[in-house]
């Protein structure tokens, strides 16, 4: 068995830190596709000529030819604009639907045995719209979103509870929107539950609610607060890093199970609709749903981030994708 082959179509900010990742990691090959002539070119060479001193051993190539990502075992799509401050993500749906027709023609034509990882925003539909024009089987075509929403949620947590954020489990559900829903129920510190820290933090449960509250608060506008500072893009190591496990999980078999954005036939309630739910990621791709009791809150909140997707896919299907 040799080396996987790992295409990204869009070599920007996170599609540049992607590849890097993937060296230094030498999880296989990788193609680097944009449509900006010599970019990824430039860019795998810069990173291929530091491998010397990384001590890693896998081919880099960049190109504006998709013939190249011919047989590639995992396709990554970043390709698509990224916000500017004061756009919401819904903001991008135009554009990068029209970028990613031509993305999933083009996977579908020389890639149709891939896996595909989509981060394009708005993700819920960029990812049921790739779905819908290469008809891969639902479980090759794997969005994220709730990876990154999740670590983010941990990274607050670890800080405000002042322990290792290697220590913390946190998961995001839902659509990768305003919408999304942090699960605080399960938040733990090596399964101590996090609401129950801050109450022994605070020895005042409405001040310990009111903490955990900014921290949803703040996983659910946090995309938005990285574009504020950035100015010109949105966040791109974290995404990357985030997509990432979803690689490793599906190259190593790891049967993971992340919150992932899932096609869903029924589980939640759901049916025909990508959303962001826990699955168990292996070789084959999302291979199971994972399926848990949610509270009535809890269940309010998802099934109005499912309305908020629902609405996303209509307004693109109004558009003519
Ligand atoms: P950016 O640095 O602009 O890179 C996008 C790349 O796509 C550019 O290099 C473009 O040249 C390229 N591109 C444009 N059109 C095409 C095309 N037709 N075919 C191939 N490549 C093309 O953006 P970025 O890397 O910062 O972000 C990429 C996408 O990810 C954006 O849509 C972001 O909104 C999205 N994003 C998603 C998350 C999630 O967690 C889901 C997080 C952050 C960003």
């Amino acid at each position: 068995m040799g080396r996987k082959k790992i295409s990204i179509i869009g070599g920007g900010q996170i599609g540049g830190v992607l590849a890097q990742l993937i060296a230094l990691r030498q999880l296989g090959d990788v193609v680097l596709f944009d449509i900006v002539e010599d970019m990824p070119q430039g860019k795998t060479l810069d990173i291929v000529e530091a491998s010397r001193i990384d001590g890693f051993d896998v081919s880099l190539k960049g190109t504006n030819d998709y013939k190249d990502i011919n047989g590639s075992d995992i396709v990554i799509v970043t390709a698509g604009l990224p916000r500017k401050p004061g756009m919401s993500r819904d903001d991008l749906l135009t554009t990068n639907a029209k970028i990613m027709q031509t993305v999933a023609e083009n996977v579908k034509k020389h890639a149709a045995n891939s896996i595909a990882i989509i981060i394009s925003n708005p993700l819920d539909a960029m990812v049921t719209l790739f779905k819908k024009i290469t008809g891969f089987p639902a479980g090759k075509v794997i969005g994220q979103a709730g990876v990154l929403d999740s670590s983010r949620f941990a990274t607050f947590i670890a800080w405000e509870l002042g322990v290792s954020v290697k220590d913390v489990n946190a998961m995001v559900l839902g659509g990768h929107g305003d919408t999304m829903v942090p699960i605080v129920r399960y938040a733990n510190v090596n399964g101590i539950p996090a609401m129950e820290l801050l109450e022994k933090k605070y020895k005042d449960k409405e001040k310990a609610s009111e903490v955990m509250n900014a921290m949803v608060e703040r996983t659910k506008m946090a995309g938005g607060e990285v574009v504020k500072l950035l100015k010109t893009g949105s966040a791109f190591y974290s995404p990357a890093s985030a997509s990432i496990a979803m690689v490793e999980a599906i190259v190593y078999d790891e049967k993971r199970m992340l919150p992932v954005c899932a096609y869903l036939n029924g589980e939640f309630g759901v049916k025909g609709y990508y959303v962001g739910v826990p699955a168990v990621l292996g070789a084959a791709g999302v291979e199971k749903i994972i399926e848990f009791d949610l509270i009535a809150e809890e269940k309010a909140l998802l099934d109005n981030s499912v309305t908020a997707v629902k609405g996303l896919v209509v307004d693109m299907e109004r558009l003519g994708f």
